[in-house]
């Protein structure tokens, strides 16, 4: 059985989605797009072959597509979500899950009413090889038990509508969810320092933010979105006998014009190239098996959850404790959430 997808939003990320389907994903047959600029939706339509579908609402309860999934603004996720759960079909939506935690509870109940999971948020570092192996090797029990888990997230440059804010809850919610996913345990507490605005991007400040978890393990993350260079993530995990660390250097070594390196890519597109597609086959093959993997709706409305506790005008004032998931409804109460 081949599932066939729908893909609402036609920028930067439905784009690439859309271009890897068009390479081949196991079971997988992208055969409508939709944007909110029609014209380039139907540019993209025609260059692969599949339908220009004019609004969202028309794919989503369109009886020629089994999933769909949601690449448009950020702010337009949690309404799509949700109409996606009410028409019962499985969704893969770009993170954030929601434009607002409010939205993203609401999806939460939503699914638990519905009675099965129909969301996976596209937090696509739980593919990418290289946590992978973190996540192996932790679990091996060689390395002890974790302590510390540094990150880095580094952009070239971040796009204007960019804000401090948005700096958290854009590009640090990769760094909650993979935290909890690496470690399986919950955030606790949340700080948040920042320098100033740099020159490159007046209106908005690096970050530099500390977690806890449960178990007490204290995770770092700088995220720049500004950082001039290029795309650049890293993490280390500290535990008790050893470390694990990504490993930032591709296959080949570039000397050129006095450098002697590598190249580090302009977006985040090459280096979780992997990720990408590992995550849409699993997808899809969590829809056709009934056992979905990847991120729930439960993680996506978790990395809201520490975002807001992160991000406070006074900054510098320790989070309240999170509340513990299992106090809450919850569909992971019942399911099993993790692969
Ligand atoms: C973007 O949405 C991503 O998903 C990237 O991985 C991240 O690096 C970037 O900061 C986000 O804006």
């Amino acid at each position: 059985k081949e599932i066939r997808i729908g893909i609402i939003g036609t920028g930067v990320m439905g784009a690439d989605h859309a271009a890897i389907l068009a390479e081949g994903v196991a079971n997988a047959r992208l055969v409508a797009v939709q944007d909110f600029d029609r014209s380039r939706a139907e540019t993209i339509a025609a260059s692969l072959g599949v339908r220009a579908i004019a609004d969202a609402d028309t794919l989503i309860g369109d009886p020629d597509i089994d999933a769909v999934m949601v690449c448009s603004p950020d702010g337009t996720h949690g309404s799509l979500a949700l109409k996606a759960i009410a028409a019962r079909k499985p969704v893969l939506v770009e993170k954030p899950l929601a434009g607002s935690l409010e939205d993203a509870e609401a999806i939460v109940r939503a699914e638990v009413a519905a009675g099965r999971r129909l969301v996976q948020v596209g937090f696509m570092r739980r593919f990418d090889a290289g946590y992978r192996e973190m996540e192996q090797a932790l679990a091996s029990g060689e390395l002890g038990r974790p302590l510390f888990l540094h990150c880095v997230h580094r952009n070239a440059v971040g796009p204007d509508y960019l804000t401090s804010e948005l700096v958290i809850a854009n590009s640090a919610g990769h760094e909650f969810d993979i935290a909890r996913y690496l470690l399986d345990d919950e955030i606790t507490s949340a700080i948040v320092a920042s320098p100033p605005a740099t020159r490159n991007a007046p209106n908005r400040q690096p970050q530099f933010i500390l977690l806890q978890t449960g178990s007490g393990v204290v995770v770092d993350i700088e995220v720049f979105t500004d950082a001039q260079y290029g795309y650049d993530v890293r993490a280390e995990l500290v535990c008790e006998d050893g470390t694990v660390a990504l490993d930032p250097s591709p296959a080949t070594t570039l000397r050129a014009k006095g450098h002697d390196g590598f190249r580090t890519p302009a977006d985040w597109r090459p280096r979780f190239r992997q990720a990408y597609r590992a995550q849409l086959e699993a997808w899809t093959a969590g829809i056709l098996t009934q056992k979905p993997s990847g991120s729930s709706a439960w993680d996506g409305h978790m990395a809201m959850l520490v975002t807001k506790a992160a991000f406070r005008p006074g900054r510098r004032a320790p989070a309240p404790p999170l509340k513990s998931p299992k106090s809450r409804p919850c569909i992971g109460e019942t399911e099993t959430w993790r692969r």
